[in-house]
């Protein structure tokens, strides 16, 4: 086993050299070849009309989430999540910055990898979108009626949330299992004690079928391993999840040869329902824990810190039946589950072959009590009792798979770059395409839920090269469409991303009801001004509250005296506008933060501190109006402790 890691190591770098022979500036593109000729009809969406699916790509380390048509490939939104955002003011706004507070404070930056669609009946629903959070662990709800964050929720005794979120068949959770190993609780010892005092959580985090709030309902306290994935059952599977796990040695440095010993590292799998019964019989610990959860409200536009500080732990040792180990060889990166909920597809990136488990068996296995032993107390079943099927030797470096609902199964594989097309139960290998290049996920809409939409597949692939126009030392990594309605997999086109596009999901767009304006009568800010008679500025002592409101093409108040060095100014802006897509900004010169956006209907504040005294000019940044460059208005400031008196104009016109 070790020469075949040292033969994977080999070709790895082999392949890594043959990507950047072809890096020579401007060169040609490669890998044209193998592009139909048909692609450019197949993908062309005319001007006006629609795309047929949206896609939600990650932005790995940008901390967002983007959204894309397909088949255009054609860039719609960004959704600022985990990160802030100077174009729309998340994270700059009084009413954003609450969704970045966390138990050390605030967070203005994170690594999002995996955005997982809401399901119901193992359906994607087009209610919500899921996207974890990696380095500051946390869980991030966007609403996809407003395409906004609307909830934050933060994973205590999580060493980084990678393994999630990833729903149940039903959203009745998402799930959060810690990369890394901890001290739980958090204590200061020596990193050389990491085996048996390091500990892994894994989180089951409720989500409220009607209103899509979030809780941490409990976590699983695990062995010191690294917990890398996870798919939850469906079907035949549902009440189960599936976490795989690599450093199954405990090692803790020079990992990728300590965590590449073992033979076989497993699949943990969890059935979260008898957890729910042990929850109910009270077989839990209450541990302190401290963390957040940051909610959204679309009435008041604004956002709340919740600050929780416990969670209920499951100990697998005092559950029997709650967790079992099912070995996989070799550090198995992708845990997938077929539509039917019967297979489990381990991707073990350094085997040379993919290992597919069967629920049926591993059920069989566990009433019969056939355990080959246990570690740290959790029974580990016999790999020959359940395993399903081995497609041999499809590729080098196995990462992802996911699902065509017509019986077929695709994998990417990292090594030797390309997608690689195989059939459920028989196990062979039907097609194979390259990849440009080294790609990890893929995607195909509801690809791994219980009904894919088995028309496009889309590799995201981390090495861009020469695929587009240089654009200095770093390129934008890169997506490929495949068409895969057919036989052979044809890609039509490449397109690129923000980030990293590290998953995706995608979903029929006739599935998603997306909302036009915030209804003003719904208004529930408390600074909102609905019409141009509430405009007004109040001072309270060093605080002075702007109510102001804007409406093509002027703000009400748009001249205002009377502010001194040393206030805090709260511009609370409300666009009076009720049509869709006529949104307004806000800034002021000298802000030390970032505009508004506002959406019709929405009241957005912005803290201003003016440092000396002038006149300041303010304006709408957003292009609105034939008139949008008159959008404008100042602000007086005058020294601390002057007299000028506090004044503003609304709707005055000029006197000769
Ligand atoms: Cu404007």
């Amino acid at each position: 086993m070790k020469q075949l890691l040292a033969k994977l190591l080999v070709l790895s770098t082999t392949v890594a050299l043959l990507v950047s022979c072809g890096s020579k500036d401007n060169v040609a593109p490669r890998g044209t070849d193998n592009v139909v000729s048909d692609a450019a009809s197949k993908t062309y969406v005319k001007p006006g009309e629609y795309d047929e699916f949206y896609a939600f790509l990650s932005g790995g380390f940008s901390g967002q989430l983007s959204v894309y048509g397909l088949p255009s490939g054609r860039l719609l939104k960004v959704i600022p999540t985990f990160s802030v955002d100077p174009e729309k003011g998340y994270g700059f706004n009084e009413e954003t910055k609450p969704m970045l507070e966390t138990s050390v404070g605030f967070v203005p930056w994170d690594d999002a990898h995996h955005p997982e669609l809401s399901q119901t009946n193992g359906e994607t629903d087009g209610r919500w979108i899921f996207i974890n959070g990696n380095n500051t662990p946390r869980i991030a709800r966007i609403d996809l009626g407003t395409f906004e964050t609307t909830e934050i929720i933060e994973i205590p005794n999580s060493g980084g949330n990678h393994s999630s979120p990833f729903t149940t068949e039903n959203t009745e959770y998402v799930v959060a299992g810690t990369r890394f190993s901890v001290p739980i609780p958090q204590e200061d010892i020596a990193i050389s004690e990491y085996k048996g005092k390091f500990k892994g959580a894994l989180s089951f985090i409720s989500v409220d079928k009607d209103s899509g709030d979030m809780g941490l309902a409990f976590q699983v306290l695990m062995p010191g391993f690294d917990y890398d994935l996870a798919h939850s059952g469906k079907g035949k599977s549902h009440g189960w999840t599936f976490f795989t796990t690599y450093n199954t040695e405990e090692s803790n440095t020079l990992m990728e040869v300590g965590a590449s010993q073992n033979d076989k590292d497993f699949i943990a799998a969890i059935n979260w329902k008898k957890a729910e019964e042990y929850i109910a019989q009270g077989k839990f610990k209450e541990v302190p824990a401290n963390y957040v959860n940051n909610e959204y409200s679309d009435e008041t536009h604004s956002a709340v810190t919740k600050r929780l500080n416990k969670v209920k732990v499951l100990d697998p040792v005092e559950c029997p039946g709650l967790v079992y180990f099912l070995p996989t060889p070799k550090s198995p990166h992708g845990v997938d589950v077929d539509p039917s909920g019967e297979y489990i597809v381990g991707n073990g990136k350094l085997s040379a072959d993919l290992t597919v488990h069967s629920f049926t068996k591993v059920l069989d296995a566990i009433e019969n009590k056939k355990f080959e032993g246990e570690a740290y107390g959790i029974p580990v079943l016999k790999m020959e009792d359940i395993l399903a099927g081995i497609v041999k030797e499809p590729g080098l470096g196995p990462l992802h798979t996911e699902f065509d609902g017509r019986g077929n199964a695709y994998t990417t594989f990292f090594i030797s770059s390309e997608v690689v097309k195989w059939k459920l139960g028989t196990w062979e290998v039907i097609d194979r395409q390259p990849t440009y290049y080294s790609v990890g996920h893929l995607m195909i809409p509801g690809g791994d839920s219980a009904k894919p939409d088995g028309k496009y597949l889309v590799a995201m692939n981390k090495i861009t090269k020469d695929r587009y126009l240089p654009t200095g030392p770093e390129m934008n990594h890169s997506a490929q469409l495949y068409d895969i309605s057919g036989e052979k997999m044809k890609l039509l086109l490449d397109f690129p991303t923000i980030g990293e596009p590290h998953y995706a999901q995608g979903i029929a767009a006739s599935k998603i009801k997306s909302k036009k304006i915030y209804k003003l009568e719904e208004n529930k800010h408390p600074y909102v001004a609905k019409t141009e008679a509430d405009a007004k500025v109040v001072r309270e002592g060093k605080d002075v509250h702007v109510y102001m409101t804007s409406i093509r093409s002027h703000f009400a108040p748009d001249n205002i005296e009377g502010i001194k060095v040393g206030d805090n100014v709260y511009f609370h802006v409300t666009n009076l506008e009720q049509d869709w897509d006529v949104p307004h900004g806000f800034a002021v010169m000298k802000a030390r933060n970032a505009e508004l956006l506002i959406m019709p209907g929405q009241t957005e504040t912005l803290l201003w501190r003016p440092q000396e005294p002038g006149i300041y000019p303010m304006y709408c940044t957003d292009f609105c109006s034939a008139l949008h460059q008159e959008m404008q208005g100042y602000v007086r400031v005058s020294p601390a402790g002057s007299n000028t008196e506090l004044k503003w104009s609304v709707g005055e016109v000029d006197e000769e």
